[in-house]
């Protein structure tokens, strides 16, 4: 029995146990304090059933491992090369392939097609983002699960906030929703104006948290004068929510030890920062941070506090908006950009420009299919590695569990290029393991983030700590829907007469983004009159996509959803920028539907 941990990018990072003998049948590590006993159908069903890329090709044709690295090496000749890696593998050798492009004089990504816009609106509070561990969520009581979607995307936290109130601020029904003692049913990119009139509120009945603002919070009287600036009913109106629903939000609101989960829904818009940011405001009127069963949680920066040897200075392009075609050679490591990206059909056609592509990966996919070289990667499970986590504190290793002959690791890819270029510097990959591992802090005999607290922010904020909270004090907004909120509709639309819908795009159970199931499948609002497995043609400014469609009655009359890693959905997505963080706006989008004929 070998333990290991799941690489996939989930919030779980889940301990694993593999029997060589059947590695189809891996299990969770037993006694693993995060965890449930169980591992989800992403790695015990799909992963294993998962057909891999078996050989090597160049120009179309399969050949030998040793001549794709030649043809490699040849690419990596012609000048600044761009490395375009994704989160395929969390693993932190992944990054081993930074040394190699610093070293040739190339060009790595910035920014997040993730959690960018929300990384850079904690950063402006907080100045660190620091994880809230999942015991402080256990000490809750009561949990607001603030657009993220806990049993798909991190089921193994739900045993942590059993028996606790549950509020949930979600535009969808979704099956928490449905559980939840109250359901916000927020209208999109909505978030940040809720959050600023809960302050408000919170205020105005004198239920700020004075004792824990007078030691952190010195600028909360400015904050109060900001949040006066917005008019309420104009806010309600836009939200689409009645009073009565922010005072039942505020009794909950009001209790003494409350957790905000906070996930990567609110903030796939430009003012993302902007939602985290003001999230975080409301959080410290209330004074919850630094408190015993109190927090936000975000997703959490897992490198934080690590000194990382594959950390090199090199030029960047942003990852949402990468100009492939301005490269000769370009490597694909660990991520499908012509799907998952925002617009994708210019995504591909830039990709169709670069001479040598370079597709590293372990499956096929819209980006395998337009590479000159396709390098199949040895699985998690065939190479050493460490996984990390932004969803918890604990740090696990991954010693290789199986032999195999197909693909190659990150780390012998890096030194076969080393070798055939004639560079030097590279280490070992025992010497880099032990350089991350030697960092973790050890807690009851498990290791742990170097920057592990159990009570963040206890001591402060800022990257050393003893720093004041930063309340928000601006906000901006010109997307196209607010300047129409600007001139105070006065009705709203009747549902008949919506023409145009929101466009979401969660995660599904049966796909990690791209890889495994991915259904083409569009979810509309019964207020739609189309009918179930009708074909429809879904239209947005960028692009269109024909789909299949299913009624789907968790939905608001104003939102349609097309799970991301659905094959055509970003044909759809804008390519813009957050305003703040470099991340992507899958959501600042508007789409009309049609009926296929
Ligand atoms: N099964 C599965 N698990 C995954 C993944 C996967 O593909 N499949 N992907 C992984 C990755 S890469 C990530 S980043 C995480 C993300 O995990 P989550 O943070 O859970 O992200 P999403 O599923 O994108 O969105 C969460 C919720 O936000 C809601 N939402 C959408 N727009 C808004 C809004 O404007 N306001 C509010 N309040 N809510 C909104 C959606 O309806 C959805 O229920 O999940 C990881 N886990
Ligand atoms: N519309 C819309 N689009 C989105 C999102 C959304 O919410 N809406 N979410 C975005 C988010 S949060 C994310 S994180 C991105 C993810 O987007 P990407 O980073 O592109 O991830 P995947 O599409 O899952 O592609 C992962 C690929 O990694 C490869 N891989 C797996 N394991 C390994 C390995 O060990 N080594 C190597 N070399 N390769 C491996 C597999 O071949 C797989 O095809 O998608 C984004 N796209
Ligand atoms: S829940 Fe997440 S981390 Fe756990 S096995 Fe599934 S995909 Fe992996
Ligand atoms: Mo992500």
């Amino acid at each position: 029995m070998i333990k290991t941990a799941c690489p996939l990018d989930c919030w779980d990072a889940c301990a694993v146990t593999c029997d060589p003998s059947r590695p189809e049948k891996l299990i969770a590590t037993p006694g693993h304090p995060y965890g449930n006993g169980a591992l989800c159908a992403l790695l015990n069903k799909h992963f294993p059933e998962a057909p891999r890329i078996q050989m090597p090709r160049v120009d179309g044709r399969e050949v030998s491992m040793e001549q794709a690295l030649d043809a490699v090496a040849e690419a990596l000749k012609a000048p600044n090369p761009l490395l375009w890696r994704g989160s395929g593998n969390l693993g932190v050798m992944q990054e081993v392939t930074n040394l190699l492009i610093a070293e040739l004089g190339g060009t790595l990504t910035r920014g997040s097609l993730c959690d960018g816009a929300g990384q850079a609106g904690i950063l402006e509070g907080r100045g660190i983002n620091r994880q809230l561990p999942p015991e402080q969520i256990a000490n809750a009581e009561v949990i607001v699960v603030w657009g993220r979607n806990l049993p798909v995307t991190n089921a193994h936290l739900m045993p942590f906030i059993e028996g606790k109130k549950l509020v949930v601020i979600d535009p969808v029904r979704t099956t928490l929703a449905r559980k939840a003692d109250l359901h916000i049913p927020i209208k999109p990119r909505s978030d940040v104006y809720l959050a600023l009139l809960l302050s408000r509120f919170l205020t105005m009945e004198d239920t700020q948290h004075d004792e824990w603002l007078e030691q952190w919070g010195p600028e909360f009287d400015e904050f109060y004068d900001f949040t006066r600036s917005f008019r309420i009913k104009a806010l309600l109106e836009y939200m689409g929510l009645a009073l009565d629903d922010i005072g039942d939000l505020l009794t909950y609101l009001q209790r003494d030890r409350v957790v905000f989960l906070v996930g990567g829904g609110v903030q796939k818009y430009s003012i993302g920062h902007y939602t985290l940011w003001a999230i975080d405001s409301l959080a410290a009127t209330l004074g919850l941070f630094g408190r015993e069963g109190c927090g936000v949680s975000f997703l959490g920066n897992s490198r934080q506090g690590f000194d990382n040897p594959f950390r090199v200075t090199t030029p960047t392009v942003p990852i949402v908006t990468t100009p492939f075609e301005r490269f000769e050679t370009v490597l694909v490591q660990g991520g499908n950009p012509a799907a998952s990206m925002p617009d994708s059909q210019r995504v591909q056609a830039n990709l169709e420009r670069v001479k040598n592509l370079i597709y590293f990966g372990l499956y096929e996919n819209e980006s395998s299919s337009l590479a000159r070289i396709v390098i199949p990667a040895k699985s998690f499970l065939e190479k050493n590695d460490l996984r990390l986590s932004y969803g918890h504190q604990y740090v696990t290793e991954m010693p290789r569990c199986l032999e195999s002959e197909i693909g190659i690791s990150e780390y012998d890819f890096t030194a076969e290029l080393f070798g055939r270029l004639g560079l030097s510097g590279l280490r070992s990959e025992k010497e880099y393991l032990r350089h991350w591992i030697a960092q973790c802090r050890q807690e009851e005999g498990r290791l742990v983030l170097p920057d592990y607290e159990p009570l963040p922010y206890a001591e402060g904020f800022g990257e050393e700590g003893g720093e004041e909270f930063t309340f928000m004090d601006d906000f901006d907004d010109d997307f196209e829907d607010t300047r129409r909120f600007r001139k105070a509709r006065k009705t709203k639309p009747k549902e008949e007469e919506i023409t145009e819908f929101w466009l979401l795009s969660p995660k599904q159970s049966h796909s990690l983004n791209t890889q495994f199931r991915r259904k083409e499948i569009v979810h509309l609002p019964p207020t739609l009159g189309i009918a179930e497995g009708e074909r429809v043609r879904i239209v947005s400014e960028i692009g269109s996509v024909e789909l299949t469609a299913t009624i789907d009655v968790r939905l608001r009359p104003d939102c349609v959803l097309i799970p991301a890693g659905t094959p055509g959905v970003n044909r759809l997505t804008p390519p813009i920028l957050s305003e703040e963080g470099d991340g992507a706006c899958y959501q600042e989008v508007k789409v009309s539907v049609e009926r296929v004929d």
